[in-house]
């Protein structure tokens, strides 16, 4: 048995974070996406094909050594369908796949006994998904995509089980509407003989697909750990609930983690800083004195020196903050707050923060309103107030 992961994806609606990153290396409790599917899979299977294209460069310099992980990369076509026929003369008899950017809880076995099945997962909101209508002996029979009256509340959760059959099914499908050869015009052919198994899925499961998803994913991955503590604790700190702090990270004199946390190998945090629930500080970050950071990723080598607040945001690599950094996740009337999304406005959570790509600076006393996004290689000047989203390599002054 083998399994092939779908990592070759633009992860375009996570703008600004995929700028320099595949979506499935968006670090989420302290690991990339890709890290924890790979973890759900590598005692199952002898062979993981990561089919790779966007920013390939990335997923290969991490995962080089996994002894179980090979790469392919997708060639000009798109699409998922195109991305698993990428594999057609690797993989064994027999083969999981997966999207590359779900976080789910379930335990995959019980896809192995069945020639063909597929992951569902039942949702309060199908019209929003790609809905599968099942018989009473679980075949699939039919897909609808994003219906509007959806025959079932069960879509597809983007796990599933093959033969290899599939491939002769795949290789003679035609691009769609939107140029991708597509993995469920493979499946909606399976299901004419009543070929493959829909197989319902327990447990938490998340398609990350906007920047609020990287957060409830986060929340769900943290509620998991257990304190472990092998950093420096200098005095009068309290460290409340289940925190991680990994070797070579320092917590420094009267500071205040309340779990569950993460803090990352060679991260400083203190003295005097206040670090709130569901909160992952990255390798070599800095938080110090009197800053406050709640719901939060920080990636790696981010300095967040003084006098700053951070909420509900996720802030990518390199990035400096000037003192009184202060970032909004809430609105006045208490609504959710509204992120442009591949130029939508679209309601995300009520409470969210700034979507930061890597390198961004600001000066002193800069401030973000909820939902904002700034792209990567950006300064923000002092004293400026950001109600917009700014795009990569932008100066921003008063
Ligand atoms: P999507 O989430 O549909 O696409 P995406 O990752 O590019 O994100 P966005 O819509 O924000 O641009 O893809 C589902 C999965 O399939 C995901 O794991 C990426 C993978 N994929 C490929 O490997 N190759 C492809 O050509 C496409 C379209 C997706």
């Amino acid at each position: 048995m083998d399994a092939i992961i779908l990592c070759a994806g633009k992860g375009e609606r996570l703008r600004p974070l995929t700028e320099n990153r595949p979506k499935p290396m968006i670090p989420i409790a302290g690991k990339p996406i890709l890290e924890n599917i790979i973890e759900k899979v590598e005692d199952l299977v002898d062979n993981i094909y990561l089919v790779v294209k966007y920013k390939k460069e990335v997923i290969i310099e991490y995962f080089k050594n996994h002894p179980k992980v090979k790469f392919l990369e997708q060639g000009e076509i798109d699409g998922t369908g195109y991305a698993v026929l990428t594999a057609k003369d690797y993989v064994e008899e027999d083969f999981l796949v997966l999207n590359g950017d779900i976080i789910f809880e379930d335990d995959l076995e019980k896809f192995l006994k069945y020639k063909n099945a597929m992951a569902l997962k039942e949702v309060k909101n199908p019209e929003n998904f790609g809905v599968v209508v099942l018989d009473d002996e679980n075949n699939v029979i039919e897909l609808q995509e994003k219906p509007k009256n959806p025959k079932s509340n069960l879509i597809n959760a983007g796990i599933y089980k093959f033969e290899n059959e599939v491939f002769e099914i795949l290789k003679d499908i035609k691009p769609s509407e939107r140029g991708e050869v597509e993995l469920t015009d493979a499946i909606k052919e399976l299901t004419r003989e009543k070929k493959i198994k829909g197989i319902k899925l327990n447990g938490y499961w998340n398609d990350i697909g906007r920047p609020w998803d990287i957060l409830d994913a986060n929340k769900y991955l943290l509620e998991k750990i257990k304190t472990n503590i092998k950093g420096k604790i200098e005095e009068n700190v309290v460290i409340k609930g289940e925190v991680v702090i990994e070797e070579g990270a320092i917590i420094k004199a009267n500071s205040v983690i309340e779990g569950p946390a993460i803090v990352k190998k060679g991260a400083i945090v203190g003295p005097l800083a206040y670090i709130r629930p569901n909160t992952v500080l990255m390798e070599n970050t800095f938080v110090g004195n009197s800053s406050e950071i709640k719901g939060s990723i920080i990636m790696k080598n981010t300095k967040i020196p003084h006098l700053s607040y951070v909420g509900d945001s996720i802030i990518g690599e390199n990035c400096n903050f000037g003192c009184n950094t202060i970032t909004a996740n809430l609105r006045f009337d208490d609504k959710p707050v509204k992120v442009n999304i591949k130029g939508k406005r679209i309601e995300s959570v009520r409470k969210l923060g700034v979507i930061m790509g890597d390198n961004v600076k600001t000066g002193i006393q800069v401030s973000f309103m909820p939902g904002v996004k700034v792209g990567s290689n950006s300064w923000i000047g002092a004293s400026c107030l950001i109600d917009r989203d700014i795009e990569k390599n932008t100066f921003v002054y008063k």
